[in-house]
């Protein structure tokens, strides 16, 4: 295997894209003969991380635990994909400290609430506008936004670009760093 590893670091608000970016990365890097894995947090939370909630203690031992996992993935020499809200700063920084530079790849999806919330895939928004929900991003709960990340995201003219550009824009940056 002729291949450095890394952590693509997906952040942002619930129903942003980051997990559609994270499959399309992935689709993308595996035509190119590149290994790579997802940690999604939503799924995680069925197993290795099932005892979380989502106080911020919890969120930061969920952030935590698949920082380290992520970096072992990395270490194996792959690239490790994390697709998490991850919506505290500190959390995200702690998991950047895990790896040397620049190992740690920041994407932020800056996308606004409004079109997170018209999206709704599962109707948590609507829940969590109902007060059924307590504590949720971007609802009763902040998003601290990366002030430092390494790619951002954002809706070109009121357009969120198509996932396949969005994992090309990725791609693009781990063959400038050397890491494809
Ligand atoms: C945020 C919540 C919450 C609350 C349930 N706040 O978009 P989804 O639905 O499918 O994925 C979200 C997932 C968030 O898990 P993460 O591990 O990424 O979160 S964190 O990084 O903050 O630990 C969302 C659903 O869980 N969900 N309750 N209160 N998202």
């Amino acid at each position: 295997l002729n291949q450095k590893g890394c952590v693509v670091w997906i952040t942002g608000l619930s129903g942003s894209g980051k997990s559609t970016l994270a499959c399309s990365l992935s689709r993308e890097l595996h035509s190119k003969g590149k290994l790579s894995y997802i940690l999604d947090g939503d799924n995680l939370r069925h197993g290795l991380n099932k005892d979380l909630g989502f106080k911020a203690e919890d969120r930061a031992e969920n952030i935590r635990r698949v920082g380290e996992v992520a970096k072992l993935f990395a270490d194996a020499g792959l690239i490790c994909i994390a697709s998490l809200i991850s919506p505290y700063r500190k959390d995200r920084d702690a998991c950047r400290a895990m790896l040397p530079e620049p190992n740690f790849i920041e994407v932020f999806m800056n996308m606004p609430l409004e079109l997170c919330e018209s999206r709704d895939a599962k109707g948590l928004y609507k829940l969590a506008r109902a007060g059924k929900i307590k504590g949720f991003t971007g609802i009763d709960d902040p998003y601290e936004r990366p002030l430092n990340c390494e790619i951002e995201i954002e809706q070109k003219d009121g357009v969120c670009p198509k996932p396949a550009a969005l994992a090309g824009q990725v791609v693009s940056y781990l063959e400038d760093k050397g890491f494809l």
